[in-house]
């Protein structure tokens, strides 16, 4: 005998429509269900979950702007002057005039650090946030006389960063095409604001945005900031803290150079210098990195490097914690 012709089986399927289900069906708050359904299957497999309406959004968008400050500081005859002596740095480099922490190559970006450098990206033996250490006191040379008179003092002038602030200085050179990946700066190391000053051309700086490698791609960022020749921006609060930035390759159109100045907590944890007779992790020339440096959803998984001890275990400020892990982030 036939299962469903058994006592207590499966009634018969249903011969005819019920149309109260099929107007329940076709209404129009349904159907707007479905296809808000649809959309965020859609949004979520292109990787754009992360608004979840237009209104969170614009909410981001405004706490972003709320941390940015711009201004043209730098006139003509200024830029002309920094620009030479961002010429005569990358000379120096070039005779190989610099401690080895100083330089950080890549292939269309070199990065020199002044006053303070620290490890990150592809560097750390082991990645993430909140990872980053500050290299051993003497290990990066000191920031040049000429960046205290004719940056930090306009600065601190300007009332745009207090006396004294400044103790790190960090000169991006681009070359058309050079990028620096997502990431927060790290909110352990470095006090804010983050000031940089932008030279030789116009860029861009993007927020929230995402990059993929092999080719290079980006998602659509949160915001683009226009970065003009003599420009100041000043991050803060969620602008620095709660949404990664980056500069997009599409967005370095001409040579252009950045200085970042940032002061370095005194307490932020460092390496130990290495003893006597032992190999730096990173040999004995310029550090080399790849453009995805920054980035922590890169595609090479980190080499097994030699690790240095810690000064500062698991070093947290709890009022500034790393809370970057919902999206890329890097730096
Ligand atoms: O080039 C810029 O304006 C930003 C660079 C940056 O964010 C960095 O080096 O950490």
């Amino acid at each position: 005998m036939h299962a469903n012709k058994m006592a207590g089986a499966e009634p018969e399927k249903k011969s005819y429509v019920d149309l109260r289900e099929k107007l329940n069906k076709n209404s129009s708050a349904n159907k707007k269900h479905l296809w808000e359904n649809r959309k965020r299957k859609h949004d979520q497999s292109f990787g754009l979950h992360r608004h979840h309406s237009t209104h969170d959004r614009e909410i981001e968008l405004q706490k972003v702007h709320q941390g940015i400050r711009q201004r043209i500081l730098f006139d003509k005859e200024e830029c002309d002057k920094i620009e030479q002596k961002i010429d005569e740095i990358v000379h120096s480099a070039d005779e190989g005039n610099y401690k080895s922490r100083t330089v950080d190559r890549a292939p269309l970006r070199v990065k020199y650090f002044f006053g303070e450098g620290y490890t990150y990206g592809k560097q750390l033996a082991e990645r993430g946030p909140g990872r980053e250490r500050l290299f051993p006191r003497g290990e990066v040379d000191e920031i040049p006389q000429w960046i205290y008179d004719l940056v930090v003092l306009r600065l601190e002038k300007a009332g745009i960063v207090p006396k004294g602030f400044v103790n790190s200085a960090v000169i991006n050179d681009y070359q058309p095409g050079g990028c620096i990946v997502s990431h927060i700066d790290p909110p352990h190391i470095f006090d804010r604001p983050i000031v940089s000053c932008s030279f030789f051309s116009e860029s861009s700086l993007s927020f929230g945005c995402k990059f993929s490698f092999k080719p290079i791609r980006t998602s659509t960022p949160v915001l683009t900031l226009p970065l003009p020749r003599g420009c100041v921006t000043t991050l803060s609060g969620y602008a620095a803290d709660d949404i990664t930035h980056c500069i997009r390759p599409q967005d370095v159109k001409a040579r252009r150079a950045v200085i970042i100045v940032r002061r370095v907590y005194p307490d932020a944890p460092r390496l130990e210098p290495l003893m006597n007779g032992s190999k730096d992790q990173d040999g004995e020339s310029n550090r080399e990195s790849d453009d995805d440096e920054d980035e922590e959803n890169d595609e090479e998984p980190p080499s097994p490097k030699k690790k240095r001890v810690v000064l500062k275990r698991n070093f947290r400020r709890p009022s500034q914690e790393s809370n970057n892990t919902a999206d890329q982030q890097g730096d």
